[in-house]
């Protein structure tokens, strides 16, 4: 296997999923407090916002317990970490006041992972909004990307003299579309198709002013980038053509959808928003919300692109090598969330990126849940864990055979943790957590991973 020496071999977590301490030292509420205690039932989708009214008040209790999480880190040998920040843990208001007890936390853990030999990767939103910034209309409001801003310098300023990665956000594709199209995560709107364009331009503003501070600010030298989920294809077979139609298809938006990369990735490293995506949604496409200006901030220079990638859709190429997506079939290889094992998604998405893109590519999130629990031995068996990543993991190899410049890979999760709609009832971690002792037991994923790294990928070809 043809990992680089410098590969970060990393796992990832989040802060509302695993930090708990919801009130603690004077942390703010965000859009997700808000949205996981409100426990009525949704007369549209007829469930409660969040699977058994779980909410994040305490969840793996990181908060409290960081330094025992980064012996864990250690003891699995990792060499990479990627957190995020939670905003109103810093900023209670969401601007103004800085708590500098919230600031203080982050800065014991960048503290505690350097000692420990594993370097930060640290992600600036996750999705937790300050619910103080949703009450003054969140991504809606003109001043929101300056807002952003203020919030990243005062992160930079405190933690850029030992961190070097930065991601401004994650995911805003399920952040945009979920939360505010769809109205299935919080901050739970339902607005038209015109106005999400609009909160796209806006976050994606909000990128590209949070780039600018962090290069004006950071103390040593920063290596930026994003850390979306694009949207996954992959060939039917290694023909040319089906792979040729698989990459086409990765960039290609024919009917009114929001999730194709190149709404979201085009703007930022492109500097301009998809044509054919234009067309598709002809009025509902609100030309005018782009100022003299927007698309030169959206499109700061980046030094990475972050992937999150779990599954993906077949395609192949008919007679005239147009792209076709290929049905599953019945019975396909799926995880506990119903998720479809698709590794080739981690061998072509990468190539068809960097082809396109021209950065170098972390793998910022690739994992799958389970139902483990401990076993009457004690530990965690999850040979399913072990499988899936293994497939993943050797497909990733074939894109750096390949010549694509692939930097690292992030195990989402580090430990189990507070699955946004569906609570603590999916498992993603290679740490498994008793909710209710906040015990850690590694899982045989974490053991094995530990083997991959210390033979920096060469034992998965064994
Ligand atoms: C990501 N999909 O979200 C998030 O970044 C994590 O916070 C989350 O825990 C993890 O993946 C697992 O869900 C996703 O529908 C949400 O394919 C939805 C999808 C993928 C990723």
């Amino acid at each position: 296997m043809n990992f680089p020496n410098d590969f970060a071999w990393g796992a990832a977590t989040a802060a509302y999923q695993i930090e708990g301490g919801a009130d603690a030292d004077g942390r703010g509420p965000s859009i997700w407090d808000t949205y996981s205690h409100d426990k009525k039932i949704d007369s549209l989708r007829n469930r409660m916002n969040i699977l058994n009214g779980d909410t994040g008040d305490t969840a793996c209790d990181h908060y409290h317990l960081y330094k025992e999480d980064v012996k864990l880190m250690k003891e699995m040998g990792l060499k990479a970490y990627r957190f995020s920040i939670s905003w109103s843990r810093i900023l209670p208001e969401g601007r103004g006041k800085v708590n500098e007890a919230g600031l203080a936390f982050y800065s014991r853990l960048v503290d505690e992972l350097i000692e420990a030999g594993i370097e930060p990767y640290i992600t600036l939103f996750h999705w937790d909004l300050p619910q103080a910034l949703q009450d003054i209309g969140g991504w809606f409001n003109p001043e929101m990307p300056a807002i952003f801003a203020e919030y990243v310098k005062i992160v930079v300023k405190a933690l850029s003299d030992r961190v070097t990665y930065w991601m401004t956000l994650n995911e805003p594709q399920c952040h945009i579309i979920i939360g505010h199209i769809m109205g299935e995560c919080a901050p739970k709107l339902r607005v038209s198709d015109q106005q999400g364009f609009y909160l796209i331009h806006s976050i994606l503003k909000a990128h590209g002013k949070g780039v600018q501070v962090i290069r004006e600010y950071a103390v040593k030298k920063p290596q930026i980038g994003i850390a979306p989920n694009p949207q996954a294809f992959y060939p039917a077979t290694e023909r040319e053509e089906d792979r040729k139609a698989a990459e086409k298809y990765s960039f290609r938006i024919t009917t009114r959808n929001f999730w194709n990369s190149t709404w979201w990735l085009d703007p930022i490293l492109l500097g301009r928003y998809p044509e054919d995506g234009i067309r598709v949604f002809g009025e509902d496409f609100p030309m005018e919300m782009i100022k003299p200006g927007d698309m030169e901030l959206i499109s700061q220079p980046l030094d990475f692109l972050g992937c999150n990638f779990y599954q993906g859709t077949k395609i192949m190429a008919d007679e005239k090598g147009e792209p076709v997506v290929v049905p599953r079939k019945q019975g396909f290889d799926m995880t506990a969330f119903k998720w479809g094992v698709t590794p080739e998604i981690l061998h072509y998405m990468p190539t068809f990126l960097y082809k396109r893109y021209n950065l170098p590519i972390y793998i910022t999130e690739n994992g799958l849940s389970m139902a483990d629990w401990v076993s009457l031995d004690g530990n965690v068996h999850d040979p399913l864990r072990i499988d899936f990543m293994k497939r993943y993991l050797l497909e990733l190899g074939k894109a750096i055979e390949e010549g694509t410049p692939v930097k690292g890979y992030f195990a989402w999760s580090l430990m189990d943790n507070y699955e946004w709609s569906n609570g603590y009832s999916e498992r993603f971690g290679m740490i498994h957590v008793d909710y209710e002792t906040q015990k850690r037991t590694l899982k045989d994923s974490a053991h094995w991973y530990r083997e991959v790294i210390l033979s920096d990928g060469e034992c998965l070809s064994k």
